[in-house]
């Protein structure tokens, strides 16, 4: 069985949120070509879903910027600005995303002491979501991922479904993703890669 994961496609993360991501809201019309494909019995969406003052927020950290490196719970974390806020515009999927096709929407983010970049689970990987049983249980032996940051969001639930869902293959849709950063992009490209995850572009899941 197929599933798409759609990764935090945000008002925050698009231009005019509060991280946006360049060209952020050109990922959603190449989402929803994937959604009304045909192609996914399972389509899931994931939400960074944090509370007012969330640890990964600069603004939580006396002197900081957002963009600048700091520490929460004694390890080193990016600081950003604050976004995505819990029942706040900037944290509801894109008003144009085909959000009545999707089946789940995983939120993730809500301990503030701890970032979570992954829809499976918390960066220090204590917690899980729960995502990756409930993919699991439902028999998902193919899962593409795509979204925003491709550099964040995306490549972290992308490496830890294939470390995650017992016996799963992992594809990366490019032109349904955008990034922070060109060469972040690059890196986490090379990293996927690398791991075993296929690279492709939304015409070979549409044109398959
Ligand atoms: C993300 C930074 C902070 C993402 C979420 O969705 O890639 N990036 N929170
Ligand atoms: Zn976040």
């Amino acid at each position: 069985m197929r599933a798409l994961l759609l990764v935090d496609i945000q008002n925050g993360f698009c231009p005019g949120g509060n991280l946006p991501v360049p060209d952020g809201d050109k990922v959603v019309p190449v989402a929803n070509r994937l959604i009304d494909s045909g192609k996914y019995q399972l389509i899931v969406a994931s939400q960074d879903w944090h509370p007012p003052g969330h640890g990964s927020f600069a603004s939580s950290h006396s002197g900081k910027q957002p963009f600048e490196m700091g520490e929460l719970s004694g390890k080193p974390q990016m600081l950003w600005p604050d976004h995505c806020v819990q029942h706040t515009v900037d944290s509801e999927l894109h008003p144009e995303l085909k959000a009545d096709e999707i089946d789940l929407i995983q939120q993730k983010g809500e301990n503030p002491h701890v970032d979570s970049y992954s829809a499976f689970r918390d960066n220090d990987r204590d917690a899980s979501t729960g995502l990756s049983d409930f993919l699991e249980d439902q028999g998902v032996t193919e899962l593409d991922v795509c979204g925003l940051a491709t550099d964040y969001c995306v490549k972290f639930s992308a490496i830890d479904a294939l470390d995650m869902i017992p016996g799963v293959k992992v594809r990366f849709i490019e032109d349904a993703s955008r990034g922070i950063t060109a060469e972040g992009v690059d890196a986490a490209i090379e990293e996927m890669r690398a791991r075993g995850i296929e690279i492709i572009g939304s015409e070979q899941v549409l044109e398959a």
